[in-house]
């Protein structure tokens, strides 16, 4: 027995099958005979996830005997990807559970087919709260996130005619067996309404609609550890009495349930407008949905242990995952406050003693405002707690600066202009101990620019930790092949979980039959994708379609390949295969311009047999993480080419450097950082920096000069223009031409050049693969558990705890 009460569940094939079966029978109330892939897919699921739930009684048990700091993450986004493969690698029930498959008769790859990924993120900001909540577990760190169960993820992309339709993800359609629904932890939320005061002057909030929050759990266990911590989403719900049975009765159906409708419709589908801001209500009511169920369920928890509540920040930091949680500010200011009946200052102190904030943008259409009038309808007591931060605050901000009216209207958190809104950056400043940026410069930037103001008042609040990615979802599951060798020839496979260890292959850097062994599995992981000549030069640009990213400047260079193989049929070009992928915001017409551009180009290249040899453009619908996981192995250059000073961090330049992809990039985000640990004789840099952009921009842009001077650059819009490419993408053409807000055209012959520089390097296979090996050898700074450390150290001040087995 452990220290649980259980008999431990079993760790040989055959109980693993007695299990196996035991699910089919009892759980899933079928037989070996009947039982349908679905049948034995979830049978499989609850086999596995059993042994993580005795992990997670230990969890708990452990936790509840330690009593520890916690460290809540509230993030609106997840992206956790498939399940199956992850739980049976971090339970260590890979043969056991291969073993059972076989003895049933169903192979792991129809299994994983069945395994949905649940898409609750639109991209970076959602996975990499993923990546984090997956680190923390494996370093042992108490732990929860708290997000949204949306009925309906992100969009599924598909093609008519090259462009984007979008579907809706029913993700739990046929059920989600990894959940654990926690009906008795169901929460109550307030909209609407006003407010009164009682007698003892205390505030109370009258509201207009009531609506349930249940929550449900998804296990995260650590890697190499005993942990299992989870996340918890909340579903929204119409009360009980919210089905209107005399409506019914009287035939009105529609308002019978409109109610409850109304109430369900909050967690019913997940924004996919990554990086600009709409001011819907309901999406405000979102947000204060997982805000209000999240703070309620952590001071439950709190309760638990029932120490005064002048101690809650002492047992816990709840970190926000950008502005969309930050209502958790007001709210724990109203819950403090009203409920409990604490005084402002008190408050106020516990309040930002328990918040961290972190950034994710730089961009100014991506930074939350709220209408005041919203506010006002919606949360009317968290606006007055809002003024009363707000008066706070600029008296503080007068007592620095003195006379110093413009400063005042800068920092408030009200912009009173062409509409009075709610900043929300501002009230995350104001709300947290800690503010961090995501890479260097970006915090470098944020301190400088966005929030200047606020890093000039309380400098010691601004910090920085850079980004990282799960190196066991990234390298080990998603590149099965690279990981054995590595596994191999570092002698053991403890790199997945200090990924510092990869450094032991810079040994081999001048191997030729370990180089060998290298580049044959870059090529075999190219056969796997299937997606144009192994023997190509594999050329990534995966992630959402915004135009600071600039797929359209990678398009041009594309355009004038083509063009270039057209010229001169018999050259020695290099082979190449294009890879682009990635959603656009449906609602963003610009960057759905762009993606029908790629796919007409992608058409005319295909139909053009003296261009097919050397240049293919492949777009492959439907990015996830899913499809990341087979793309990213199988790159050989990592397209990371924004506009300097605009992409916070990105991530996936660090997946793909750690699959052993060479970079071309700006001087952007971590791809600063990147290069600085890869070293700069193994990437590829080009383009304007930072100032340089910001010069640029300052002295009056003029795209046009840079297509009349450069006759390539012109040949490549011009066949837009002309209708090259089935006529479409004119306005993509134009737009450049006439504004072209994130400078293409003025890095487009730097990038030309870099790109010559890439296929020149490509000549010397022995040279790139030694780069390709140096990359994955000096990424181990990437990986997630790094990050969380930083957080830990720097940001949480939070301990380990460990789980034993018995
Ligand atoms: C923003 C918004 C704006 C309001 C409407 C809904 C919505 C939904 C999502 C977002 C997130 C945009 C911010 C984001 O994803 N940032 C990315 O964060 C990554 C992780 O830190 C980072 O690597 C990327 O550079 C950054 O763009």
């Amino acid at each position: 027995r452990n220290g649980i009460g259980l008999r431990p569940l079993g760790s040989s094939a055959a109980e693993f099958e007695q299990d196996l079966l035991s699910n089919l029978y009892y759980r899933r109330g079928t037989t070996v005979e009947s039982a349908s892939a679905q049948d034995a897919y979830e049978s499989l699921v609850l086999t596995v996830r059993d042994r993580l739930a005795e992990r997670r009684a230990r969890t708990t048990a452990a936790h509840y005997a330690a009593n520890p700091r916690w460290v809540y993450y509230l993030s609106a986004e997840y992206l956790l990807g498939r399940q199956l493969e992850q739980n049976i690698l971090y339970s260590g029930t890979g043969e056991i559970a291969t073993a059972a498959m076989k003895a049933l008769g169903v192979s792991p790859e129809e299994m994983d087919e069945l395994d949905i990924e649940p898409g609750l993120g639109n991209g970076g900001l959602g996975r990499l709260a993923a990546c984090l909540v997956d680190a923390m577990a494996t370093l042992d760190i108490p732990a929860i996130g708290y997000g949204i169960r949306y009925d309906f993820g992100i969009f599924k992309q598909t093609f008519v005619d090259g462009a984007q339709v979008e579907k809706p993800d029913d993700w739990t359609f046929q059920g989600n067996p990894w959940e654990f629904p926690a009906p008795d932890d169901r929460q109550t939320v307030f909209f609407y309404g006003h407010t009164t005061r009682d007698e003892a002057g205390r505030t109370k909030w009258i509201p207009g609609e009531i609506v349930l929050g249940e929550p449900s759990h998804m296990l995260v266990p650590g890697y190499g550890t005993e942990t299992v911590n989870i996340v918890r989403l909340w579903r929204a719900r119409g009360s009980e009495s919210s089905f209107d049975l005399e409506r019914f009765s009287a035939g009105q159906y529609a308002e019978a349930v409109q109610e409850a409708v109304r109430a369900e419709n909050i967690s019913k589908v997940l924004y996919p407008d990554d990086s600009t801001e709409l001011g819907r209500e309901l999406r405000l009511k979102q947000q204060y949905f997982l805000v209000s169920c999240s703070l309620r369920d952590i001071l439950r928890r709190f309760r638990l242990w029932g120490g005064p509540l002048t101690d809650f920040p002492a047992k816990s930091v709840i970190q926000l995952n950008d502005t969309h949680p930050s209502l958790a500010i007001p709210e724990l200011m109203r819950l403090l406050v009203d409920e409990e009946g604490l005084g402002w200052d008190e408050a106020w102190l516990l309040t930002q003693r328990t918040f961290a904030y972190t950034c994710h943008t730089l961009l100014p259409e991506a930074l939350e405002t709220w209408p005041v009038a919203l506010f006002e309808r919606l949360l009317p007591r968290h606006l007055e707690i809002i003024y009363e931060i707000n008066q706070r605050l600029l008296d503080e901000v007068r007592s620095r600066y003195p006379g110093d009216i413009d400063r005042v209207r800068r920092m408030s958190l009200i912009q009173e202009a062409p509409e009075r809104r709610v900043r929300m950056a501002h009230l995350a400043v104001a709300g947290t101990s800690a503010v961090n940026g995501v890479a260097e410069l970006h915090s470098q930037l944020l301190a400088e620019t966005t929030l200047h103001d606020f890093a000039t008042m309380w400098p010691g609040k601004f910090r920085n930790v850079t980004n990282g990615v799960s190196p066991r979802r990234f390298l080990r599951i998603a590149n099965p092949a690279l990981s054995e060798l590595i596994t191999s020839a570092l002698g053991d496979s403890r790199w997945a979980g200090d990924l510092d260890r990869l450094r032991g292959l810079e040994r081999f850097a001048d191997d030729p039959a370990f180089l060998r062994s290298w580049r044959d599995i870059k090529r075999a992981n190219k056969a796997r994708l299937g997606l144009g000549d192994p023997d190509a030069l594999m050329d990534v640009m995966v992630k959402r379609f915004h135009e600071y990213k600039r797929q359209q400047l990678k398009l041009l260079h594309v355009i004038t390949q083509y063009h270039r193989i057209k010229d001169n049929p018999g050259g020695d070009h290099v082979p190449r295969t294009v890879l682009f992928a990635g959603k656009a915001a449906p609602a963003y017409h610009a960057a759905k311009s762009i993606i029908r551009l790629i796919n007409a180009v992608a058409a005319t290249i295909e139909a053009d047999p003296a261009v097919t040899p050397y240049l293919k453009v492949v777009f492959p619908p439907n990015y996830n993480v899913t499809l990341g996981e087979l793309i990213i192995p199988a790159a050989d250059l990592s397209e990371q080419i924004s506009l300097a000073g605009k992409e916070a961090s990105g991530t996936g330049n660090m997946k793909l450097a750690l699959n052993g992809a060479l970079t071309i990039g700006t001087l952007d985000g971590a791809n600063i950082e990147i290069r600085e640990r890869v070293g700069a004789e193994n990437f590829f840099l080009f383009g304007l920096d930072t100032p340089a952009a910001t010069e640029l921009k300052a002295s009056g842009y003029h795209p046009r000069s840079y297509y009349e001077r450069d006759p390539e650059l012109r040949a490549a819009l011009d066949a837009i223009m002309s209708g090259a490419f089935g006529g479409v993408g004119k306005e993509v053409a134009e737009s450049l031409l006439n504004w072209d807000e994130y400078l293409t055209l003025a890095d487009f012959r730097a990038y030309a050049e870099c790109q010559e520089a890439v296929d020149r390097a490509w000549q010397d296979q022995t040279a790139w693969t030694k780069a390709s090996l140096l990359n994955t050898a000096r990424a181990g700074y990437f990986s997630a558990d790094r990050t969380v450390s930083d957080y830990a150290s720097t940001i949480w001040h939070v301990e380990p705890v460990r789980v034993t087995r018995d």
